[in-house]
């Protein structure tokens, strides 16, 4: 038995499915996942000291690559000085400043230690400033693992087509509204069917969870409109597209202007953060200031927070974005280039850091069209492209992922591993 099959075969007995998040496990792709040793730039090294290049970038935290030196030094700098206090440090403020320099639209932000976190938090937000019940969500968007957001999710729920979780009772999601992503119409319905009790409108305003589906031109627009007519709140879940699509996320290259967004992911550079912000009047609304209790023990912990400050500190380099759009791109033009060579119909869009592949003709708009796509086909590009050391998620419904590290000489490997794979297709 290898090395891999021997360490999924102990852990499946140690832990439910042998992974700590439900995509890890390869269930919709088949076989045993790699288990990964080390890591370094572009590149995974498994337990059988099999090198992979890596898309997955631990799902959107490794923008710098993995193990980045200065980064890794921060860590263990800010460790020495201890690992948790419990109280506040200067360190956490920087933090603070430096996201609401970054994104104009927050005003004031709150650390909290993931994603899930800071989506369920942001919710409870907007829920007390309202005064409301309803949240709006987008089929195959997923906003973390709380109770009234497991409806109709993406990420591993779409991947096991079970996209709303057992557990969950009924009475807790009856105000979770769920509706097709770019589809305005069904938006309006929404506010016409509940015109004062829609308390927010949740969004990831690129869907990444879905694989990559950008919103239609004057979706996010029609979004914002419609929350400003009916006093709802607005809120950006750029847990994956913050730091990674631009600058300012998502919100700077559409000039939409939410009142709440959640982060993570990047922003912890690799270690547990979260955080959510938005309008100072809003935010006055958390305890301790307000009546809407959210709390953490390792909420700002100082070691994620000098692993985030230190990533901050680089993407701030002239020219990061443009250069990891274009090496996105290089990856993403020759995938098509050559599965056009070989007759697969396949197509890829990107942004940033982030990138789609599909195997359709085009790239799909919505939950519906990703589902339209040829899963066996990726399948076997998805084991094609690992057998010969590419590591992309295992799953047709997620997002791929670009580090600054993935340099020309990654890129043209990585594609001349995919000519082989579309060749054998
Ligand atoms: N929620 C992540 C995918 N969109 C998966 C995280 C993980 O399994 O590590």
């Amino acid at each position: 038995m290898s090395r891999n099959a021997e360490l999924f075969d102990r852990a499946c007995r140690a832990i439910p499915g042998g992974v700590n998040s439900p995509v890890r496990a390869f269930r919709s792709v088949g076989g045993t996942p790699p288990f990964i040793a080390r890591a370094r730039g572009p590149y995974l090294w498994d337990a059988e000291d099999k090198q992979y290049i890596d898309y997955v970038g631990s799902w959107g935290p490794a923008i710098l690559g993995h193990a980045d030196p200065e980064v890794v030094r921060a860590v263990q700098a800010a460790a020495e000085g201890g690992l948790s206090f419990g109280a506040p440090t200067a360190a956490e403020v920087e933090i603070a400043e430096a996201i609401i320099e970054r994104i104009p639209s927050i005003e004031q932000v709150r650390l909290v230690s993931s994603g899930t976190e800071a989506t369920m938090s942001a919710i409870r937000l907007a829920r007390g400033y309202t005064g409301r019940n309803k949240i709006i969500k987008f089929e195959g968007c997923y906003h973390g693992h709380s109770d009234s957001l497991l409806v109709k999710a993406g990420s591993g729920m779409l991947t096991f087509g079970n996209p709303s979780s057992a557990g969950v009772p009924s009475e807790f999601v009856q105000h979770t509204v769920v509706l097709r992503y770019n589809n305005l119409a069904d938006v309006k319905a929404a506010f016409a069917q509940y015109p004062d009790d829609i308390a927010c409108i949740i969004v990831e305003p690129i869907a990444g969870n879905m694989n990559m589906v950008r919103p239609a031109p004057g979706f996010l627009e029609g979004l914002r409109t419609l929350c400003d007519q009916h006093g709802s709140v607005l809120i950006f879940d750029e847990v994956m597209t913050g730091l990674r699509v631009g600058p300012q996320g998502m919100q700077g290259l559409c000039g939409v202007k939410p009142d709440l967004t959640t982060l993570a992911k990047i922003i912890g550079g690799g270690m547990p953060v979260g955080a959510f912000g938005g309008r100072a009047d809003i935010m006055a609304e958390i305890a301790p200031l307000g009546a809407v209790y959210q709390a953490g023990t390792l909420s700002g912990n100082p070691v994620a927070v000098a692993a985030g400050l230190t990533t901050l500190r680089r993407l701030a380099e002239p020219g990061f974005y443009d250069r990891l759009h274009t090496q996105t791109g290089r990856l993403i033009i020759g995938l098509v280039g050559r599965a056009r060579n070989h007759g697969v119909p396949f197509c890829g869009d990107w942004q940033g850091g982030l990138f789609g592949i599909y195997f359709r003709k085009t790239a799909p708009t919505s939950l519906a069209e990703v589902s339209d796509s040829d899963q066996d086909a990726f399948k076997r590009f998805f084991h094609g492209m690992l057998d010969g050391g590419v590591h992309f998620a295992p799953s047709a419904f997620e997002a791929g992922f670009v580090s600054i590290t993935h340099d020309d000489a990654v890129i043209d490997r990585t594609l001349e591993i995919a000519d082989k794979v579309f060749a054998s297709l």
